[in-house]
């Protein structure tokens, strides 16, 4: 997987990536799928998606990939970025692992033989039960696949399963380290690590066949990261003969007197929404897109962007942290119905990808927000009891990071007690009204959010708006001309810019254009079948809105 650091120097391990064995098997039963009756008939791009490509180009069903890598006898573990969005895995034959969830980091392990293995994936692309993360009523289309890179480790007498890296002290230079391990047998061994080339700590610690261990330590050579000075450090921990290395930056990040501080100075987040689609590529991020789209953030003059609706592929993270761009990360959510979110087997798989979203990205200081369930119902009744466990799970994980959400309706919600940052998504002059009510719906948003008694809490417009139909003008104006839109962003960024100042965050919708679900009633909503509120089309052509917001964002950013 590329990544702007190697996450390991000693453990022995394979990119996997590269072109894999594919059988698209269609609508068939899982279960009864024999894996030596399955021919191979085609190739499939690993990461990759098959239904972006032309030949599958739209289908839902099972599909198989195969591989084939020698092996040094020893445990060892498959590691996925994301795989959408469910999948069984095989090892020469045998089932080892399943998963439900795209966009997320997880292993399959096995002990082996030396020699040839033989690596199956059945991948899943349907909506139901098996997948309770993923709805076709989403407003995009849920590409399916080996999305992300696949890497064969392998494992010895002890071995590390993350690193947790928090800033204890920025004044200081002060981090927490911790180290999750696991070890064949409880056993003493050498601890050492390493920071900037230098070692901060060697000691040697009492293992037990799996558990953590936690030291802080000073970096005092370290520069703080901050937006304006992204100063990063690279972090190795070795574990006996096994290793892993994070990098991160010093930086703390609070909420205080209704503003977000990094570093204690108030932030004002200038920025867009940002989906992980293109039309050829599907989920997939090749280099080359993720490269141009953070030089489209950057040309923009944006300090933030929403990871919207999903955790985030890992190079993208990687480019944040060194462009010193803020970002809002989220787990997987579209307007799930009430029935939905108080399904205990959807709690436990959202709380399960929570884990895995906060493990793969924690460690990143561009991620300043965490968050959960787009416009979902936090308006219910039935909604408060899970939000508070999600966001208090999130707040286990990571005390370090405010949380939030985005409310599909500020003026009826009934969450906001149970987050740092309230975010509002609202559509006026789209969805309801015209361009001249934009300042006035805005305010009302904030001054609701007071009157609720979250004055204190920092107050983001997380979502606004409009659609353009790319290169689609008129003599008027009016809706799904580039100009519309244009004229529509002017007024919000004038607003919220021009004076007031109780709202201190915007994520404009949305960075790109991308493909919506194939439902119909939202079909008819979405001229091409595009959510077409890019500022940029969907293969990154800028609108007239794109040189509008940016005028805007340079002069404040
Ligand atoms: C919502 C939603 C977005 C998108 C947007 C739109 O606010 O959160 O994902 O669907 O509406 O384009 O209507």
């Amino acid at each position: 997987m590329t990544r702007r650091f190697a996450p390991h120097e000693l453990r022995p391990h394979t990119a996997l990536d590269g072109i894999w064995d594919f059988a698209y098997l269609g609508d068939v039963d899982t279960d009864q799928v024999v894996l030596d009756s399955i021919a191979f008939d085609d190739l499939m791009a690993v990461p990759g998606c098959f239904d972006a490509t032309p030949a599958y180009a739209g289908r839902r069903g099972l599909a198989a990939y195969r591989t084939r890598v020698r092996v040094e006898a020893g445990r060892q573990r498959l590691v996925f970025d994301g795989v959408q969005h469910w999948c069984r895995v095989f090892w020469n034959g045998e089932p080892i692992r399943e998963h439900a969830g795209g966009f997320t980091r997880f292993w399959a392990e096995t002990e082996a033989e030396a020699g040839e293995a033989e690596i199956t994936i059945l991948v899943d692309n349907r909506f139901g039960e098996r997948a309770p993360l993923h709805m076709e009523h989403f407003d995009w289309y849920a590409y399916g696949g080996i999305a992300r890179s696949v890497e064969l480790h392998r494992l010895g007498e002890a071995w590390i399963d993350g690193l947790a890296i928090a800033t204890e002290s920025v004044a200081e230079r002060r981090v927490r380290v911790r180290v999750d391990y696991a070890a064949n047998a409880a056993a003493p061994l050498p601890l050492v690590i390493e920071c900037d080339g230098r070692i901060v700590l060697e000691e040697q610690v009492d293992l037990a066949e799996s558990g953590s261990v936690e030291r802080t330590v000073e970096l005092p050579w370290a520069a703080p990261w901050s937006p304006s000075d992204p100063a990063l450090s690279t972090l190795s921990v070795r574990l006996g003969g096994d290793d892993m290395r994070e990098r991160f930056g010093i930086r703390d990040v609070r909420t205080e007197n209704g503003r977000i501080t990094v570093n204690g100075e108030p932030v004002t987040l200038l920025g867009v929404n940002r989906h992980e689609a293109h039309p050829q590529f599907g989920h997939t991020q090749p280099e080359a897109l993720v490269v141009a789209d953070v030089q489209q953030l950057r040309d923009l003059g944006c300090n933030f962007v929403r990871g919207s609706h999903y955790p985030l592929d890992p190079l993208f993270l990687d480019l944040c942290d060194e462009a010193g761009i803020l970002v809002w990360c989220e787990s997987i959510g579209w307007q799930y119905p009430v029935e939905h979110l108080t399904d205990p087997a959807f709690i436990d798989a959202q709380l399960a990808h929570i884990d895995e979203m906060v493990a793969a990205s924690r460690n990143h200081p561009s991620i300043i927000l965490w968050g959960i369930l787009n416009e979902c119902p936090s308006w219910s009744e039935e909604g408060h009891p899970v939000y508070a466990r999600l966001l208090g799970r999130l707040r286990e994980l990571d005390p370090t990071r405010p949380v939030t959400y985005a409310s599909v309706n500020a003026h009826d919600d009934k969450c906001f007690d149970l987050v740092d940052v309230v975010s509002a998504n609202t559509y006026p002059g789209w969805y309801f009204g015209g361009v001249e009510d934009i300042p006035g719906e805005l305010d009302r948003i904030a001054a609701h959010v007071d009157a609720l008694g979250h004055a204190d809490k920092p107050l983001i417009i997380s979502e606004i708006g409009a659609g353009a139909v790319p290169g689609h003008v008129d003599q008027l104006g009016s809706l799904w001309t580039e100009s519309y839109q244009s004229d529509l962003l002017d007024t919000v960024i004038g607003h919220l810019l021009g004076g007031q100042d109780r709202i201190s965050g915007l994520a404009i919708w949305v960075l790109g254009d991308f493909r919506t679900t194939e439902q119909r009633d939202f079909l008819l909503r979405r001229p091409r079948g595009v959510n077409d509120k890019g500022l940029i089309d969907e293969y990154r052509r800028p609108k007239q809105a794109f040189r509008t917001v940016r005028q805007h964002f340079r002069r404040n950013g």
